[in-house]
């Protein structure tokens, strides 16, 4: 397999690559660069090692539907079984990827654009983990000179909402870091949570990082909005045909240290990355095309996906 793929799907694996539109990014990116690097002779070896290569990609974290849509994107587009011949082959397949990565931009900065809409000077926001969906709604209202103020809950066991208080620190938005459990404490205040998330199921359920269902579920009972930030391939097609969605469990050492580990003998250490949140405590979901409620879900993955969603993965 191209070795600059396998670097690029270890480090989605380690999450030295993480969140998920960087994940997708990265998977279509290094498609492009097997197709591009490619000494295949022969159409089918060609087409073989682009499908070997995809199905490598998206065993690598088995929450964030970002992965596979990603790879079906490209896919799709780049391969067509009547298409027999290698080279323009190669040409569609870096088509597909290219337009996929400027598709992905464009859809965070039309996402920063509508849900800003919703912010009005004075807003305080809980933010979890780090989303850069999340991240461009609040640092588009901030640029429209609205004045905000942002708790962001620091996400054990990761405390990838350090990232997030950094970055909205250097825009100059007034940030507080606090810890997952202070999130009720703080909940009266707050005038909104945003949240990104890695897989939108048919029934409008979020699936985020851990910590975002319990802030959700204070949320509802405090009355405070909850937005979601959601690029349209962070939905779940698979769902609409009854699958569930598998939350990955990532290794002890994430939560305790060996030492820590030793002394606690036989307790077992769990460490689910995400919870899944009930469309119930969501108010609205962001995307590049609109804003729209959990409950339509259903109709945007039909839209999005159609007659697609019963057929075989492209990989296979
Ligand atoms: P964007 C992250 O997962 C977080 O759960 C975050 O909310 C989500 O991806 C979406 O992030 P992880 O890769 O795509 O850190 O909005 O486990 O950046």
């Amino acid at each position: 397999m191209n070795e600059h793929l396998m670097a690029i799907a270890q480090d989605i694996s380690t999450m030295k690559i993480r969140g998920a539109g960087r994940i997708a990014v990265a998977a279509a990116d290094a498609l492009r660069i097997t197709a591009l690097e490619s000494s295949a002779t022969t159409y089918d070896s060609f087409v073989g090692e682009i499908k070997t290569a995809s199905k490598y990609l998206v065993g690598m974290r088995p929450t964030a539907v970002s992965l596979p849509n990603a790879v079906r994107y490209v896919l799709w587009r780049g391969i067509n079984e009547d298409m027999t011949s290698i080279e323009p082959t190669r040409l569609a397949v870096i088509a597909a990827a290219e337009e996929f990565i400027s598709n992905a931009k464009d859809a965070l900065r039309l996402i920063g654009d509508f849900g800003a809409k919703r912010l009005l000077s004075g807003d305080k926001i809980l933010t979890v983990c780090n989303s850069n969906a999340a991240i461009e709604i609040i640092k588009h209202a901030h640029r429209d000179g609205k004045d905000l103020e942002v708790f962001a809950m620091e996400t054990r066991p990761r405390y990838q909402g350090r990232i997030t208080a950094k970055v909205l620190a250097e825009e100059g938005i007034k940030v507080n870091l606090i810890i997952d459990s202070a999130a009720r404490y703080f909940m009266r205040d707050m005038d909104h949570f945003i949240t990104g998330t890695d897989a939108i199921t048919a029934n409008g359920a979020v699936v985020n990082k851990i910590g975002t269902a319990m802030a959700a579920l204070a949320a509802h009972e405090a009355r405070v909005r909850v937005m979601v930030a959601a690029e349209t391939y962070k939905f779940h097609p698979e769902t609409i045909i009854g699958e569930l969605v598998e939350i990955e469990e990532r290794p002890y050492d994430e939560v305790v240290s060996d030492d820590a580990r030793e002394d606690l003998g036989p307790v077992s250490i769990r460490n689910p990355v995400f919870d899944i949140t009930p469309s119930e405590y969501i108010d609205v979901i962001v995307t590049e095309r609109g804003i729209i409620p959990p409950q339509a879900s259903f109709f945007l993955l039909t839209e999005l996906f159609g007659w697609r969603l019963t057929g075989r993965d492209p990989w296979e």
